[in-house]
């Protein structure tokens, strides 16, 4: 099973298969891509018949595309891995908030792109700013809900947590305030070990994107 990323500073949708696919315990081969320094991924794409974006996931002859695809894949694949939770109304709530990551968040997504060498004091949009209180109100619920004990948002690590794990960065690059419940769960996230291999192999990367650099 081969995943294609590309680099591991800045690009959030790859880090969401490549974290479940750690924590799960799932052996990958990983190939980066660093699509603004050369054209391998135009060729990969060109090559397989898909958009040229990361992540792609290749396994048994096929190539899968879309973050949200791959890790309901994967949680098909391996289902005694936990990667949604066995609960059929946690794993609902689950699966609402992934959709509203891979549709939503666009104020925050675009106006705080990952980065995870950033160490910066962003002031937010209005914007930004909404879409931080919506993920208040998200963590909220997850708070509420009928759940297993745990540090993440199902309790156990889960898809959801894959999809929401740039969003720990964004927060902890910009400075941005977020409610206990939030600022608890990124703390989690951070402290995975997969996550600390994340950024030792972002902080080792010699890539720069400078408009991402420039930011905040
Ligand atoms: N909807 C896609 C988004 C993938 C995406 O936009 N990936 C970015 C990197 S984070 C990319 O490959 N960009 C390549 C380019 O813009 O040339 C998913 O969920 O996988």
């Amino acid at each position: 099973m081969r995943l294609h990323i590309a680099y591991k500073n800045y690009s959030s949708w790859s880090l969401r298969p490549w974290i479940a696919m750690k924590v799960a315990g799932i052996e990958f081969e990983e190939n980066l891509l660093p699509f603004a320094h050369g054209d391998e991924l135009a060729k990969l794409g060109a090559r397989l018949g898909v958009p040229a974006k990361v992540p792609m996931l290749e396994v048994d002859g096929r190539v899968l595309w879309e973050s949200l695809a791959i890790l309901e894949y994967l949680a098909e694949r391996y289902p005694e891995r936990g990667l949604w939770p066995a609960d059929a109304g946690l794993r609902a709530l689950a699966r609402c908030a992934a959709a509203e990551m891979h549709s939503g968040f666009t104020a925050l997504r675009t106006n705080c792109p990952m980065n995870c060498r950033a160490s910066k004091q962003m002031t937010p949009s209005a914007a930004v700013e909404a879409d931080l209180r919506r993920l208040a109100e998200l963590w909220a619920r997850f708070e509420a809900a009928d759940k297993p004990t745990g540090d993440f948002l199902c309790g156990a690590f889960s898809n959801v947590d894959a999809m929401y794990a740039p969003v720990m960065w964004r927060v902890r690059g910009y400075g941005l305030a977020v409610s206990p419940a939030f600022a608890r769960w990124a703390e989690a996230v951070y402290a995975l070990p997969a996550m600390r291999e994340w950024e030792a192999a972002a902080q080792a990367e010699s890539w720069t994107m400078p408009e991402y650099d420039a930011v905040g």
